[in-house]
């Protein structure tokens, strides 16, 4: 069988959770409040945590099942769903569910382990609280075995059975984290067992891992599923249990299971005195459900391959660097004494220290006397990308570097488990380590398309060649459009989910007014439902018919409401615009010398007002300078002409005008923004882009109160309450979030490199695109892409389709078929640009994403002479883009 070898996520992010950056003076201060032992920090503290208990990111159906909890105190639907995902994944039939893993081996012991008994075991990690119970733990990992570490010593499993006080047989997959068995082992322990009448019970925490491993390294095991692994393990054991802030990636929760329904009832009568009923067991109704659904999703091969390749990678960075270290089934799990030779008493904790110190960055050594001197580095899974990861392995590489100059913790209270231990110290005198990448983590995912290319072949066929006509399940990297597509954060979700919903006025609309006012600096403030809804207010209050509207190229919903308000758009964008390949970095800028001539043509009079947009969509995402935006301001306040801007992708600009204009590097976003808008009256704004929002928009007037009152009219007349725009209470707090988190420098400049990432790599592969990289969306150019097609035969659209099956990836057609036909003619148009959009959704999607689009995109070209056009088989007469259908010439 072969197996998937992802290049990329199986899946896109859902929702983010933004990190924290403490400055290396914070740090000192946390450390030092926190008795320099990390166990004390708290994430808001800290930028990367990397632990891998009940952190990992879940699935957007795990979201979902926590508002499904039905919180009955017995024989709870959420129960029902548990019992029957143990069946069908697990293999099952018993299942008694515990508030989690120290719930399970309580439970355990009570029904099973008499004092004095003895558990041989492959974990050294559960000593810690089965000591105090009086149980003798004997080691009996075979140290003898290179490739599968945690498999037991069979004969000396046998001589211990032999001594005849065994009360079960503890077997954890992936003991301590780092040690996997393999299914011939298992095999023989369970018989051994069984020869002795005794049970084997199977931790199954890190059944994944295990299986895994399994898969790639077991003699005769490698062409089968991870799901048929994992019911082999967990069949071949008497009882299985798992702690379901693993695997199943719950919060917290815990299962015992078994086929044999004595030890089932003697585990149900004793779970109400410790736990709760035996239909919750201590869990929430609503942890019932994530960590079913967990189950059922953790044996997803995809994702499996993804989280354990990410492993791999991060493991192997450190290893490369010679950072000492044993591996992990979860990450990298740091050798301190070796790491800091010089440390006699405290390496541990003071590696702990060092790295948080430097960083950010905490990695704890918990109560784990079993791996006596490691520092588990672990990756939450699914919550992480490959950039960050190697970031923090850098972190780590930086500070080995310099491993010497870190002087040894001095205890200063001494306690029996590592989170009582208090500590003093100097802090060495080293660079901090700077993160440059995604300032979030990813909070939820969305798995995506995995259709074969011949299933996408089908698929385009029968959307009639047409990307917008495709099922969005059958896409694996969407990139249609950054509109309304964006990752909300975990913050705006808890304002949407607090929000009071109000018919009339509500707190979030004050909010959002004092929240726009101060990002744009403009004291009237007009919710809209979306933007063109926004455009379609501005253009009937301030166009007389038969007035022209000058802009920086046109955009479809923008030129159409200026048309219907009786308005002529003219388009005085700067030449350079027109040209794909010139790499003029300001292609955004009005012509000031055509829009004097315009207006000494006509006369200020005939001006309606000069429509001025930022990041220009459809010149490829291209920004205006500073000087432009001051320049044309100046002349239009001259002669009298109102500037509106179309501020859909204003934070994006400012980015640019930060990165490009050496006046501006110091500058935060944020302030740059403010500057901006100052060079003009008013604005409209489809919050989907810039704003981090999925739905919403806005109007909005630096100053002047009688096109505010005259837009509030229209705005009653055909959207919503003045307090809302038509927009529910709860959008209008994403969108106070969104403001706030989009002027963050890091988001935006993490954003835009991005975006021109993808273009670097396609450019380096000799790619024709729109130069320069726009901030939003890489362009290609299908006329220099496609040669060999006219025109007529749509080469973009023929494009388009053709990304889709090669990759996965959607695109969007912006050449001939989007700009039609002359209605008096009848002929298309030919446009002068005739383009593919690959449009990168805000917080969505990860560089290593972008890497898999530009390999497929480059494949493509590569084979470029094999492509042909298309004919129409159903051309609608308006906006024919959206509905059409071709078929392949
Ligand atoms: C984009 C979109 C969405 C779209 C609109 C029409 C056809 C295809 C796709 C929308 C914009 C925009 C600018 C600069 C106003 C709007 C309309 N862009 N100004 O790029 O880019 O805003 O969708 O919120 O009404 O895919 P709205």
């Amino acid at each position: 069988m072969s197996r998937p070898s992802p290049i990329a996520e199986p899946h896109k992010i859902k929702t983010v959770r933004l990190l924290s950056f403490p400055t290396p003076e914070e740090r000192k201060k946390h450390l030092a409040e926190a008795g320099f032992n990390v166990f004390n920090l708290t994430p808001s503290q800290i930028t990367f945590d990397m632990c891998s208990t009940g952190t990992s990111a879940s699935s957007q159906e795990q979201l979902a099942g926590q508002l499904l909890g039905d919180e009955a105190y017995a024989g709870s639907r959420n129960f029902e769903s548990l019992q029957s995902a143990v069946s069908e994944v697990l293999g099952h039939g018993y299942v008694c569910p515990t508030h989690n893993i120290l719930g399970s081996i309580k439970l355990l012991v009570s029904t099973m382990v008499p004092a004095g008994s003895v558990i041989p075991s492959n974990g050294r990690d559960r000593m810690d609280v089965l000591v105090p119970r009086e149980v003798e733990v004997v080691d009996v990992r075979d140290r003898s075995e290179p490739v599968f570490t945690g498999n037991i010593d069979l004969d000396r499993l046998a001589e211990v059975l032999t001594g005849g006080r065994v009360s079960l047989i503890d077997l954890q997959a992936f003991a301590d984290g780092q040690h996997p068995f393999s299914l011939e082992n298992l095999r023989a322990v369970r018989q051994l067992a069984d020869r002795f009448g005794v049970r084997l019970v199977l931790d199954g925490s890190r059944i994944i891992e295990n299986a895994w491993y399994v898969q790639r390294h077991e003699a005769a095991q490698g062409d089968r599923s991870i799901a048929a692994l994992v019911r082999e393990a967990v069949k071949t054991s008497h009882i299985l249990q798992v702690d379901g802030a693993q695997d199943p990636k719950s919060p917290t929760g815990g299962i015992l299971t078994t086929d044999n329904p004595a030890d089932h009832e003697k585990l149900m009568n004793e779970v109400v005195v410790f736990e709760g009923l035996h239909t919750y067991g201590g869990m929430a109704g609503r942890t019932m459900e994530v960590l079913a659904r967990g189950l059922r999703e953790m044996v997803d091969e995809h994702e499996v391959h993804w989280v354990m390749l990410q492993t791999e990678r991060f493991t192997q960075r450190l290893r490369d660097a010679g950072i000492p270290l044993e591996r992990g089934c979860d990450g990298a799990y740091i050798d301190a004494p070796a790491f800091l030779p010089h440390v006699e008493t405290t390496p541990r904790d003071t590696f702990s220290a060092a790295l948080y110190f430097v960083s950010g960055v905490r990695a704890v050594a918990q109560h784990r006397k079993g791996s006596e001197g490691l520092v588990p580095v672990q990756i939450p899974r699914l919550a992480l990308t490959n950039e960050q990861l190697d970031q923090v392995a850098d972190a780590i590489i930086a500070l080995h570097a310099h491993a010497s100059e870190v002087s040894a913790l001095q205890v200063v209270e001494r306690g029996e488990w590592r989170d009582e231990m208090v500590y003093h110290w100097v802090f060495p005198d080293l660079d901090p380590y700077e993160f440059d990448t995604f300032p979030y983590q990813i909070h939820t995912i969305e798995r995506v398309g995995t259709l074969t290319r011949g299933q996408r072949e089908e698929a385009i066929r029968a959307a009639g060649y047409n990307t917008f006509l495709l099922p969005s399940a059958d896409v694996t990297i969407d990139l249609l459009t950054d509109s309304g597509t964006s990752a909300m954060s975990s913050d705006q979700w808890a304002a949407y989910e607090a929000t009071r919903a109000s018919a009339a006025t509500s707190d979030e609309y004050h909010r959002l007014v004092r929240v726009l006012r101060e990002a744009l600096g403009y004291q009237h403030i007009i919710p809209t439902h979306q933007g063109r809804a926004a455009e379609h207010i501005l253009s009937q209050i301030m166009i007389q018919p038969g007035q022209l509207v000058p802009g920086n190229m046109y955009f479809t919903t923008t030129k159409l409401h200026q048309e219907l308000a009786g308005g002529v758009f003219v388009d005085v964008i700067v030449d350079e615009a027109n040209h794909a390949d010139s790499t003029h970095p300001w292609k955004g800028d009005i012509d000031l010398d055509k829009l004097r001539a315009l207006v000494d043509e006509h006369g200020a009079d005939r001006i309606a007002y000069v429509s001025f947009e930022h990041s220009v969509n459809m010149a490829g995402g291209q920004p205006v300078s500073m000087d432009n935006m001051k320049e044309v301001y100046a002349y239009c306040s001259g002669v009298g002409i109102p500037v509106f801007f179309d501020a859909t992708r204003v934070v994006e600009n400012a980015y640019m005008i930060q990165s490009r204009d050496p006046r501006y590097h110091e500058t935060p976003v944020k302030d740059i923004l403010r500057e901006m808008m100052i060079y003009g009256d008013g604005c409209t704004v489809s919050g989907k882009k810039d704003f981090l929002i999925n739905i919403g928009g806005l109007l909005a007037f630096r100053a002047n109160a009688e096109w505010a009152e005259k837009a509030r009219e229209l705005l009653r007349i055909y959207e919503g309450n003045v307090t809302d725009g038509g927009l529910a209470t709860a959008d209008l707090a994403a969108m106070s979030r969104g403001v706030e988190e989009m002027v963050d420098d890091r988001y935006i400049r993490s954003r835009v490199r991005q975006t021109e990432l993808l273009g670097r790599m396609l450019l380096d592969a000799g790619v024709p695109i729109v130069t320069p990289p726009g901030s939003h969306a890489i362009f290609l150019d299908a006329k220099r892409f496609l040669p060999h097609i006219d025109q007529d035969e749509y080469p973009a659209q023929r494009l388009a389709a053709e990304i889709f099956v090669e990759t996965g990836v959607r695109a969007m057609e912006r050449g001939n078929v989007s700009k039609g036909r002359n209605p008096k003619t009848g002929e298309n148009y030919r446009p002068a640009l005739e383009l593919v959009r690959l449009t990168l959704p805000r917080r969505v999607y990860t560089n290593d994403h972008m890497r898999a689009v530009a390999d497929g995109v480059i494949r493509l070209y590569e084979r470029r002479q094999d492509i042909r056009g298309l004919r129409f088989v159903y051309e609608p007469e308006k906006l024919r883009f959206f509905q059409g259908r071709f078929e392949a010439l």
